[in-house]
């Protein structure tokens, strides 16, 4: 086993067995601008509290993998310039060669899952991007879903992917994708889509008891919850549309490829927007945030 520093938040409830849900922090760095980042990266760790459990913020801090961060560790990497986005396959690397890096929804479950934790809550996943039968553009995150048995609490997938392409890769890979609450797939910044998702639940017990079931029947992976952005919240996907189109073709024209794809356009998009698709983002991931706490809380009752 790799050496992992706990907080001292996370260590605690180890010990007391209470319930614990992951967080990202590529959202941090690579998701929203500073300072903003940083504020709800700690209002997104309070409504975990607020709801009965525990968050533990993931990063790779000088070549050690941190599961929880002291307030001043997230302060330090919401401000650091050129921390590394690390996924799967630049986990090891980051942690080997003594490197700094923000987790990503992939590297996020793998942290969570050497640590014993089973629910993670994020805004969006990464899926298949638009174009994907050109550029091979498909995250790590979908296939990190069908292997490592985490459950991930998100607002869907931005319509910066290809949605119809994400839910059938989804479905190759053997992941659930289970809408909360309604049947639709819910599209990040849009509670509905005309996208209908394969499975529903309505609530948090059931969820955790499907998440038990698959470790029971010792399938890997996990499973997608998409939690639909509060109606309050919401931004049309007519007025966005626009938007998407506008960076997408700019980071076509640049030549952005690779890693940098999903950053380049979350951040025009919210330069475009003139920060509107941001106030949004806070709101769907606080959302996700008290959902993944109550699920954690529930599969925490089935343990004992
Ligand atoms: N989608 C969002 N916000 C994000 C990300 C995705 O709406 O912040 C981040 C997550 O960390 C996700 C990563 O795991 O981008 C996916 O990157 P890629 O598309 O390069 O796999
Ligand atoms: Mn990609």
């Amino acid at each position: 086993m790799i050496d992992i520093q706990y907080s001292s938040e996370v260590q605690a409830a180890k010990a007391e067995n209470r319930a614990i849900v992951a967080l990202e922090s590529t959202i941090i760095t690579h998701g929203m601008p500073y300072p903003q980042n940083v504020e709800v990266a700690a209002q997104v760790e309070q409504d975990i509290r607020d709801a009965g459990a525990v968050p533990a913020t993931m990063a790779v801090i000088d070549g050690v993998l941190h599961v929880g961060l002291e307030p001043d560790q997230l302060q330090a990497l919401g401000q650091a310039k050129g921390v590394a986005k690390i996924s799967r396959a630049d986990m090891p690397a980051c942690i080997a060669t003594g490197g700094t890096g923000a987790t990503t929804v992939a590297a996020t479950m793998i942290a969570a899952r050497l640590a014993g934790i089973s629910v993670f809550a994020t805004g969006g996943i990464g899926g298949v991007h638009k174009g994907a039968e050109t550029t091979f553009d498909i995250s790590a995150d979908l296939l990190e879903l069908a292997q490592t048995p985490v459950t991930v609490v998100a607002a869907g997938a931005k319509a910066i992917l290809d949605l119809p392409k994400t839910l059938e890769v989804l479905e190759t890979q053997g992941v659930p994708v289970i809408a909360y609450g309604q049947d639709s797939f819910p599209a990040f910044w849009s509670a509905q889509s005309d996208l209908n998702a394969p499975l529903r639940m309505d609530a948090p017990a059931e969820i955790a008891r499907a998440h038990a079931t698959r470790q029971a029947m010792g399938l890997p992976g996990g499973q997608l919850i998409a939690n639909p952005i509060p109606a309050d919240a919401q931004i049309a996907a007519e007025e966005l549309a626009p938007v998407i189109a506008q960076a997408q073709s700019e980071a076509d024209a640049q030549g952005v490829a690779g890693k940098d794809v999903t950053p380049f356009l979350l951040s025009r998009i919210f330069e475009l927007t003139e920060g509107r698709s941001l106030t949004a983002n806070i709101a769907l991931v606080r959302n996700n945030a008290r959902l993944a706490a109550k699920i954690a809380q529930e599969l925490n009752n089935l343990a004992q």
